[in-house]
């Protein structure tokens, strides 16, 4: 099976259903928790946050939502759990470089898609389901500020399933490091890299595939040949909760805007601009968000499951 390969490092805390899960080779989708402290207002977050993880249940597999609470790297969450990250002011977001921080510190902290990342392959958690990716910033070229997603979809071994890349971003940029970092980017049904609240984001999906089966082949086929690194699943949101480009466009020019005359930067960015959105837009962004990543969690049920039948 897909994860008797893998004894989870002791230091991390599995729920006992997650844990024997792993052990017995079951799908497990990893969810991240920067989206639900970092990425949406409460209680909008906590709902969706238990919502998604029955989604998981209903397609077949069981949820890890991955966070550090009290210094311990997390494997799977209560309620209580959840709304203790949809609430406390005193999580932290954090990324790759932040883990041994919050750790050793004992605090909270809410899992970026790097550090999901991380935590998930040391637990043997191979696909992750998540609403958009870091990525390089527009206007990196003077400020460096790419987001350590990219450099950690280099390296570590895990699918991570989301809509594509928003425009607060440098889309073609992110696209490009990607490239260069040796990451799969697949288009699932589609052969437009969807753009996060949009379907269409006028660059191409550099590859394609149209089913789950299809998808868990990719990533067995790329760990059997021992390439290192993860893979950008790339799923377009659906069409009935798309915001068009040609309406959401200025409207992110607008938050850009915004968070350049506050001089907010680096880690405060995205949390920002999204709170910037949902604003703009009177909550309609976050109806989108919401929406996304709940048709995400179908696809990655779909995916964890195909993959350990694969095992
Ligand atoms: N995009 C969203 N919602 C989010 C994020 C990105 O639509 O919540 C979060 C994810 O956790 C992602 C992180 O990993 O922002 C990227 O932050 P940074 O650019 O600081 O690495
Ligand atoms: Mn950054």
């Amino acid at each position: 099976m897909n994860t008797t390969d893998h004894t989870p490092h002791p230091s991390l805390v599995l729920t006992e259903e997650v844990r024997t899960a792993l052990a017995e080779g079951a799908p497990v989708v990893a969810l991240e928790s920067t989206i639900i402290s970092h990425g949406m207002p409460y209680p909008q977050n906590v709902a969706m946050a238990t919502e998604v993880e029955q989604i998981i249940r209903d397609g077949g597999a069981i949820p890890a939502t991955i966070a550090v609470l009290g210094g311990s790297p997390r494997i799977g969450l209560t309620a209580e759990d959840l709304e203790l990250l949809a609430t406390d002011v005193n999580v932290a977001k954090v990324s790759l470089r932040d883990l041994p921080y919050v750790i050793a510190r004992a605090g909270h902290g809410a899992t970026t898609v790097a550090a999901t990342m991380r935590l998930a392959a040391l637990a043997g958690i191979r696909t992750f389901v998540t609403g958009g990716l870091g990525g390089v910033h527009r206007g990196a070229q003077q400020t460096f500020d790419v987001s350590a997603d990219l450099t950690e979809l280099a390296q570590t071994d895990v699918a991570v399933i989301s809509a594509g890349v928003k425009s607060i971003l440098d889309i073609g940029l992110t696209l490009e490091t990607l490239e260069t970092l040796g990451v799969p980017v697949i288009g699932y049904g589609t052969d437009e890299f969807p753009a996060f609240f949009s379907r269409r984001s006028g660059f191409p999906a550099p590859m394609r595939a149209d089913s789950p089966a299809e998808l868990a082949v990719i990533m067995r086929t790329k760990w059997d040949l021992g390439i290192r690194g993860g893979l950008d699943i790339a799923n377009p949101i659906p069409e009935a909760d798309e915001i068009p480009a040609s309406e959401i466009d200025s409207i992110i020019e607008q938050a850009l805007a915004d968070m350049d005359a506050r001089g907010i930067k680096g880690k405060d960015a995205t949390p920002y601009l999204l709170g910037r959105i949902v604003e703009i837009t009177a909550g309609e962004s976050l109806r989108a968000n919401i929406a996304l990543v709940k048709n995400n969690a179908r696809l990655g049920a779909a995916i964890a499951k195909e993959y350990a039948a694969l095992s």
